[in-house]
């Protein structure tokens, strides 16, 4: 039986990436007087590295080497993912990021229906807080009882870690739980878990192989702009509401 429903946060509430880290992080560059510009080719091809920080180094490390190790470069990667995150939090708060086309129907359905909602992702809490509290309001949280974020665990996604610990503050065995999830690393997470994974392809994963996702959609869809993708019962083509993902849950944790 679905008793709790498990959202990412970035690429799955909201297109937060292409829309807000990016923008963000080259908005800091520029402060900075670095010369880096990260278009949605490169900035999607440094998403295979889970976390901003480590994207920041990563990048570094491969264009700079020499800098990086001179420069006192730890530092000045941790300033600027910091100032990275102020104006990724004026973004968000100027209303430039919205959720994602059905996600707060399902929320809302879910709660109705009893179902837990909890929130498990590899960016901060501090990034989590902005953008929930511009898009559902001052009061989310106390809608969502577990939140966990890369503050709370050693591994961010693909390490399972993220969700480990929300199923231990959920008390839910994970095959009871639902992973909705937009990306590989996020998908092997909820995977490594033993959690079954719905993915909603976003902006920067239109086209990534997703294996062993219980369903896999360009979004959860509307009346005037149904999604597709594949399902257990094959070709899908309609709205993902909860019902619909009640129903996939069945076959993933027949009871
Ligand atoms: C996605 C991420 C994050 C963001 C940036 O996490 O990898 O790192 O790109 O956030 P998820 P930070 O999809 O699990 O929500 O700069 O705070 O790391
Ligand atoms: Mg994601």
């Amino acid at each position: 039986m679905l008793k709790a429903l498990i959202f990412d946060v970035d690429g799955t509430l909201a297109e937060t990436e292409a829309d807000g880290h990016r923008v963000a992080f080259n908005m800091a560059f520029k402060e900075a007087g670095i010369n880096w510009h990260w278009d949605h080719d490169v900035y999607g091809e440094l998403l295979d590295i889970t976390g901003g920080r480590e994207r920041l180094h990563h990048y570094w490390r491969t264009v700079e080497p020499e800098a990086l190790d001179a420069e006192n470069g730890d530092q000045r990667v941790a300033e600027l993912h910091r100032r990275k995150n102020a104006l990724y939090w004026s973004l968000v708060a100027a209303g430039k990021i919205f959720l994602r086309s059905g996600i707060a129907a399902l929320i809302n359905a879910a709660r109705e229906a009893g179902i837990q909602t909890a929130i498990a992702t590899s960016t901060s809490r501090g990034n989590v807080d902005a953008l929930l509290q511009a898009t559902w309001g001052p009061n989310w949280t106390s809608g969502f009882p577990v939140v966990v974020t890369s503050d709370d665990v050693a591994h961010k996604k693909p390490a399972p870690d993220i969700y480990l610990e929300t199923l231990r503050q959920l008390d839910c065995d994970a095959a009871d739980c639902l992973a909705l999830e937009d990306s590989p690393a996020g998908l092997t997470a909820a995977q490594r878990a033993g959690i079954p994974c719905v993915v909603t392809r976003g902006f920067y994963t239109a086209t990534h192989p997703m294996p062993g996702a219980l369903a896999c959609l360009n979004g959860l869809g509307s009346a005037e702009a149904p999604c597709e993708g594949v399902s257990p019962d094959g070709p899908f083509r309609g709205v993902v509401d909860l019902s619909q993902l009640q129903a996939w849950h069945r076959t993933a944790s027949p009871s």
